[in-house]
């Protein structure tokens, strides 16, 4: 008689990990009556805290803000000894949490899982683990944290070394006796610094091999912050609570001080404020800048490098220990306690290995470029394959066989952070595309879980049985997470957080850096939109609410919630003075735009007196005539003059190296239609007439315009060819006016809440031209003959009411055979790609335009007397 098949084990969910986040969803899941199987390679709960256990090590985040906060009674009976707790607290503080729960009876300890595939037809999960046992489960959650796998040290000869070796991340539990042993320490990240001033106390020599050097600020550790405790004891919940909707999971009020704009005795006292403190939260709060501005960053870096400097005695180990070649916190910084003093004792040497790499690690020590250094004992300190590294190591095989591993060859892709398409029911905890390591990791743990639980708890509710993310969510979360880093300093630096530590790793910033509070509303805007950019399915019943939850470029969406939160009158109710005024007063303190070489201001003749106009020459060689760009500004015909699109001009100047010339056309409702149009054209035929004393160079002429600026730049051109010339070499029209059709469909989804409203452009409209005028050319271009216009550049933004009919005038003058390049500026309101030096995201933008001025002017001729010097794309 055969054997019966042995039945395999199945619960609900499995849960791989069982440090905090999985000692929390464990706790969640068992909430909801679901069962669960927890397992762990360790042999104890601990996660991070059970592995890392070498001398020194701590949380880098006060620990009373480090702690768990979904059990008040836990929170009452548990208090921190330190500012910053050793591993060997945290670690008992899991224990006690375990304990407190009763958690330890659904967790195998010392099992590993190898392998989980996702069996369609059963819509389950199967999960081996080490010993090949299966278990079968609805839900498979990785809460394997986002530094558990050590890196290898890729140092050649490593295999070699006969002493004992140490890694930091998987310390003898033991501990070990460094005393009258010659030590190398290699790595100067976090753990290095950490355990450098420890193991110098009982080695008789000790040689740290630093390859980049790292800032640290001292930890000034101690009993628990006084008003953090203050705080806490006032109000938990709401100290708890402004953690969670905070930017980093502490709740520090972020400063509204820019680095340039503070006197330099207002720098000295903020740093010096945050360096007395010893939080990473203050010491990457000291301007508002410094995370964004290479000049702001520097100020901020440089005064940690004189504190370096002040601390080492040898100026030449000082020097080397100078952080240099990235910014201060795109790499992680970290907390020390004398770290930079250790340097001073006699016994420690600093090897710098930017000015003398390791060769090779041999039998007995280390070979470096320029010496042989003996050694009894060698500890890695070397960094973790981070946050992908423990997912895609573990065999995870979703729907039609594909692999995370496969998946993600080129870089993780996660909707949340939390999911990824092809994997149903497969949640990641603290994944790529979360806060996570740029957060309190226990403020953004708990909110994953409380996330994934109430999922969940959803899809029961529902009688739905899987949950996936669609690829268009899951494409815009992973351009989302791009974009708020791209605003960043963030990914110039070689970090682990860009997966530049690994080698081959594929280079993509994996945090997501908008926010602890900014994810978590995303998180919730998603459940509340049912589910949007999700698939769930059930018998039967397949439930998609498909689309993209943040697709506003970051720093476009801060600004709008600022203005927004102004509560301004809307512009439509006040007269065309009171707005002219309201629009000059919120110009006031904005950034005034790059330096140009020279700015000079004049008078342009017309029959009925004359328009001003500004000038920018680009500073810098060529010397000579350059190109040149007759530019009118933005303001729906009615607001607006030179200064108001100064910072604009100033960059289309310096991005494109032309001469331009902004003009001050007449305004409605004081002079209505046509006027502003024949104003457009008269300045083209002026400056063409004048190109030469204007410095430009006669025949490259271009015109250029914002919104109703572009509407009379559009018109300038269809009258120029009808007149037969000025000839115009090309068309910059940003987000441009050209028809007066209100309908179309980006009036409906952008005419509300993003400063240009559909309410507002017909106030323009009506202050400008009377409606029996309204489908003349000279008004709507897109209504005019376009055959034979210049080549245009129509920069199209996703949240401009007029989005449509730039679109829309850049397929009519393809249609009529004109060459045409159409910019869309993703994520981009109407107003955000002309705010030079506030909104960083538009900066790209203005490149492309500026490169699409230079494409309008042909190169310069070199036989050709007029223009021997032009500046040439
Ligand atoms: O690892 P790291 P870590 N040859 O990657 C160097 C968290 N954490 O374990 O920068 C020579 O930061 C490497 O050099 P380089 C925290 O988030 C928190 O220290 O690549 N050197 C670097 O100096 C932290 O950021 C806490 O040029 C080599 C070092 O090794 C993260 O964990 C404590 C090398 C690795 O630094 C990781 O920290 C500890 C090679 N082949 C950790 N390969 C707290 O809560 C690498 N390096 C306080």
């Amino acid at each position: 008689m055969n054997k019966p098949a042995s039945v395999p084990e199945q619960v609900d969910a499995v849960v791989v990990g069982a440090g905090f986040s999985g000692l929390y969803m464990l706790y969640r899941l068992r909430q909801l009556g679901l069962s669960v199987k927890v397992f762990d390679s360790a042999g104890d709960v601990g996660g991070t805290w059970y592995w890392n256990r070498y001398p020194g090590a701590r949380c880098d985040v006060p620990t009373t803000d480090y702690t768990f906060s979904f059990d008040p009674e836990l929170e009452k009976e548990w208090t921190w000894s330190e500012k910053y707790a050793t591993q060997p607290e945290i670690l008992e503080y899991l224990r006690f949490v375990a304990d407190r729960h009763e958690l330890r009876s659904d967790i195998e300890f010392s099992t590993a899982v190898t392998a989980a595939r996702w069996d369609e037809p059963a819509k389950q999960w199967v999960i081996t683990t080490g010993g090949g046992r299966e278990v079968r489960c609805r839900h498979y959650i990785m809460a394997t944290g986002c530094l558990s796998v050590a890196k290898s040290p890729d140092i050649e000869g490593a295999e070699r070394f006969a002493g004992p070796v140490y890694f930091t991340s998987r310390w003898p539990h033991e501990g070990v006796d460094f005393t009258g042993q010659r030590v190398a320490v290699i790595g100067t990240g976090s753990s290095g610094i950490q355990s450098i001033p420890l193991i110098a106390r009982q080695a008789s020599q000790l040689t740290v091999f630093q390859r980049t050097a790292n800032f640290s600020i001292p930890a000034h550790n101690g009993p628990a912050p006084a008003e953090t405790l203050r705080q806490l004891d006032e109000g938990r919940d709401a100290y708890r609570d402004a953690a969670r909707w905070s930017r980093g999971g502490v709740p520090v009020e972020p400063t509204d001080v820019l680095a340039g704009a503070a006197s330099e005795e207002v720098r000295r006292e903020r740093f010096e404020a945050a360096w007395q403190q010893g939080e990473l939260f203050g010491i990457l709060n000291v301007f508002a800048d410094q995370g964004v501005n290479p000049a702001a960053n520097d100020i901020v870096a440089e005064m940690i490098r004189e504190k370096i400097r002040a601390t080492v005695n040898d100026p030449e180990t000082a020097e080397a220990l100078c952080p240099r070649g990235h910014y201060f916190g795109t790499k992680r910084p970290c907390l020390d306690t004398g770290y930079f003093e250790t340097f001073n004792l006699p016994h420690v040497r600093l090897v710098d290995l930017r000015k003398e790499p390791i060769v090779s690690i041999t039998e007995d020590g280390i070979e470096t470029a320029g010496e042989s250094f003996g050694f009894d004992t060698i500890v890695y300190a070397t960094g973790f394959d981070a946050m992908t590294g423990a997912l895609v190591g573990a065999d995870v095989t979703g729907r039609d066989g594909l692999s995370l591993k496969e998946k993600w060859a080129a870089g993780p892709s996660t909707y949340l952070g939390l999911m990824t398409t092809g994997f149903p029911n497969f949640f990641m905890l603290t994944g790529p595309g979360s806060p996570s390591v740029l957060s309190n990791m226990a403020v953004s743990i708990e909110q994953h879980v409380d996330w994934v639980a109430g999922c969940l708890k959803d899809l029961r509710d529902k009688g739905l049985e899987t949950i996936e993310p669609t690829e268009l969510a899951e494409a815009g979360w992973n351009q989302h997470n791009q974009d708020c880093a791209a605003i960043t300093l963030h990914p110039t630096a070689n970090s682990w957080y860009m997966g530049a530590n690994v080698p081959g790793k594929p280079r993509v910033f994996l945090p997501y850096i908008g926010g602890v509070g900014a994810y978590r509303q995303a998180c919730d805007d998603v459940v509340t939109q049912d589910y949007l950019g999700f698939t769930r399915t059930g018998p039967g019943a397949v439930r998609c609410t498909d689309g993209v939850i943040r697709s506003m470029q970051p720093d476009v969406a801060m600004v709008m919630e600022f203005v927004n939160a102004l509560g301004l009158p809307p512009m439509e109710t006040l007269s065309a003075a009171d707005a002219r005024a309201l629009m000059a007063a919120t110009a006031e303190n904005r950034p005034p735009g790059p330096e140009v070489g020279e700015v000079t201001d004049g008078v342009i003749p017309i029959p009925d007196g004359t328009l001003p106009y500004r000038l920018y020459r680009p500073a810098g060689p060529p010397e000579g005539p350059r190109p040149l760009v007759v530019y009118f500004h933005g303001g729906g015909w009615v607001l607006g003059n030179l200064d108001s699109d100064d910072p604009l001009c100033r960059d289309l100047c310096a991005r494109s190296g032309a001469v331009v010339v902004s003009v001050n056309y007449r305004h409605a409702p004081e002079v209505r239609f046509p006027a502003a149009a024949l104003d457009a054209f008269a300045a083209v035929q002026w400056a063409d007439a004048n190109a030469i004393e204007l410095g430009g160079i006669p025949g490259q002429l271009a015109v250029a315009g914002w919104s109703a600026g572009a509407n009379v730049a559009a018109v300038a051109c269809q009258l120029a060819r009808d007149a037969g010339g000025p000839r115009i070499t090309g068309q910059l029209l940003i987000c441009p006016a050209v028809d007066s059709d209100l309908t179309r469909p980006s009036y409906e989804e952008n005419g509300d809440g993003y400063i240009l409203t559909t309410a507002l452009m017909r106030w323009f409209w009506d202050h400008y031209a009377d409606p029996a005028d309204r489908g003349d050319p000279r008004a709507a271009p897109l209504r005019g003959d376009l055959a034979g216009l210049p080549p245009a550049c129509i920069v199209a933004a996703d949240f401009d009411p007029l989005r449509d009919e730039g679109v829309a005038y850049a397929r009519a003058l393809e249609a009529a055979a004109v060459p045409v390049r159409l910019t869309r500026a993703r994520g981009h309101t109407h107003t955000s790609v002309t705010m030079v030096d506030v909104i960083i995201s538009g900066a790209p933008v203005r490149a492309e335009m500026a490169a699409a001025l230079e494409d309008f002017f042909p190169a310069a001729e070199p036989q050709s007397s007029a223009a021997p010097q032009a500046h040439v794309s």
